[in-house]
């Protein structure tokens, strides 16, 4: 029994370690949505969180950082590669999203799945006071809220998953699918990005355990504790709006804005795509549809401009270091055909850039390409919405995205329909600036309501009251 009244668990601990030239260690808070998100909650409450270090080995110590206490998880280097890279990014990573890529089942990676996410409840259950709120964090963690009732059956414990939950047909492969929906009904309260995922776990506790379910509530029968309700809903996750608008007036900002658009050649048309290098983003159908537009014609490489920003992702899986490779073939076959001296057709970009220059790129940007085959949520789309205080540009949003069900602004493409694809960029391109505007007021008007607070306080306030069916409802 630990003192903390509000744990969070995660795969990683919100901070990085530093090393300094003498050799000597500090750490850094990594800036992220859910740590703005969780900020408020961890000041209010006696905070801890309970994650891995990055690093494989020995964990440091527990330490107070700013607003909570650090509790830093073991992983030794075979379960970096077997927890995390094998089951967590190559088993279920893909099999979650449309198994665009194939998922590889290997019962050795299961296994330390299943150890490793002991370990993390184990902690999570050291940490947390009599009758605490614990929030667990996402997909390599989805048997921890099981185990943690076992050993804590006086805690709070509530479950979001930030990517998509797969319909039935899907999961059903997964050779341990039983044992991930009894560790994730280990929580009282289960929340998806999109009402959709939270209808495919509804269906998948019916048809897999025969479980009922009534209005997003399921009746669960713990052998020695009798019966106890789970409740699944939709909690689309957002970003620290008033933070990226800050960020866009700032003067600095705002003359990166102008240069950005001279150092590219000064285009009439600006189009930008930022994602991790993931084959889940759609790189490749968005670089097909552009590389047409330009063969067409339609678009001219002497005053149009793209530029595709891919941070390194998961580099020790191979079907990122695959898709690597195409996108870099892709993006030289485009240039070498369409480019010319001092200009090229696509800027590709393949690291990570400080806060100040995205939001530079967000607003130079006049068209923002969001393709994704598959995604939780996206925040790139929420992200361009926020910066833009002019009320100008135009994002084209995948419909497979989690922020299609809020951003009814944005132009809706299925990225599979190459030609679609193509008419969308192509009428964004054209789109008249009242047009833009009226859409962008639209798109700006749902990230200033529903921004990352309000996602943490209204799950958390469903967690404790056992009521509410989501932070909202879609728009359009
Ligand atoms: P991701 O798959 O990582 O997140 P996304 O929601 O787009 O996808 O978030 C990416 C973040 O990384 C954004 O904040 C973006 O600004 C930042 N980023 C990307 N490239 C960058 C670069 N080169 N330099 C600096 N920053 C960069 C997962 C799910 C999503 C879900 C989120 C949150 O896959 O669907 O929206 O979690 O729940």
């Amino acid at each position: 029994m630990g003192e903390y009244d509000f744990v969070v668990v995660a795969n990683r601990l919100p901070v990085d370690r530093v090393v300094a030239d003498d050799g000597s260690t500090s750490w850094r808070t990594s800036p992220g949505g859910l740590v703005t998100a969780l900020e408020p909650v961890m000041r209010r409450a006696e905070g801890a969180w309970v994650g891995w270090s990055g690093d494989a080995g020995e964990a440091p110590e527990p330490f107070d950082g700013e607003d909570m206490h650090l509790v830093p998880v073991p992983l030794s280097e075979e379960e970096v590669s077997t927890y995390y890279e094998g089951f967590s990014n190559d088993t279920l990573w893909p099999l979650y999203h449309d198994v665009i890529a194939v998922p590889t089942y290997h019962r050795a990676w299961w296994d330390a799945y299943v150890k490793v996410n002991r370990r993390f409840a184990e902690a999570a259950a050291a940490q947390a006071a009599r009758g605490a709120t614990v929030w667990v964090q996402d997909y390599q963690l989805q048997l921890v809220p099981a185990v943690l009732r076992e050993l804590r059956p006086d805690l709070k414990i509530g479950f979001f998953n930030h990517i998509p939950f797969p319909p039935y047909e899907l999961f059903a492969q997964m050779p341990w699918r039983r044992q991930v929906v009894e560790g994730l009904l280990g929580a009282d309260l289960v929340g998806f990005q999109r009402q959709s995922d939270a209808n495919n776990f509804l269906r998948v506790c019916r048809r897999l355990l025969g479980l009922d379910s009534r209005r997003h509530r399921i009746t669960v029968r713990d052998d020695d504790r009798g019966e106890r309700q789970v409740h699944a809903a939709a909690f689309p996750i957002s970003i620290d709006t008033p933070a990226y608008e800050e960020l866009a007036a700032q003067p600095s900002v705002q003359s990166r804005v102008t240069e950005v658009r001279f150092e590219l050649g000064a285009p009439r048309k600006l189009l930008l795509g930022v994602d991790r290098l993931d084959y889940t983003k759609g790189i490749m159908h968005r670089l097909k549809a552009y590389g047409e537009l330009l063969d067409d014609g339609v678009v001219d490489p002497e005053d149009t401009v793209l530029v595709q920003v891919a941070t390194p992702s998961r580099e020790r899986v191979d079907s990122y270091r695959q898709l690597r490779d195409e996108i870099e073939l892709a993006v030289g076959r485009i240039n070498g055909e369409h480019g010319s001296i001092g200009r090229a057709a696509v800027h590709y970009l393949h690291h990570n850039q400080p806060r100040e220059e995205m939001s530079a790129l967000y607003q130079a940007a006049d068209v923002m390409l969001v393709t994704a085959l598959r995604d939780g949520m996206n925040l790139v789309a929420k992200e361009y919405a926020a910066s833009r205080l002019d009320e100008r540009g135009v994002l084209v949003l995948s419909e497979f995205t989690g922020a299609a069900d809020e951003l009814g602004g944005a132009l809706l493409v299925n990225p599979h329909d190459i030609s679609g694809l193509k008419r969308a960029v192509h009428q964004a391109l054209e789109m008249p600036e009242k047009e833009q505007t009226r859409r962008m007021r639209q798109l700006r008007r749902r990230v200033r309501t529903h921004d990352v607070t309000r996602w943490a306080e209204a799950f958390l306030s469903a967690l404790e009251t056992g009521q509410g069916s989501g932070a909202a409802t879609p728009e359009a």
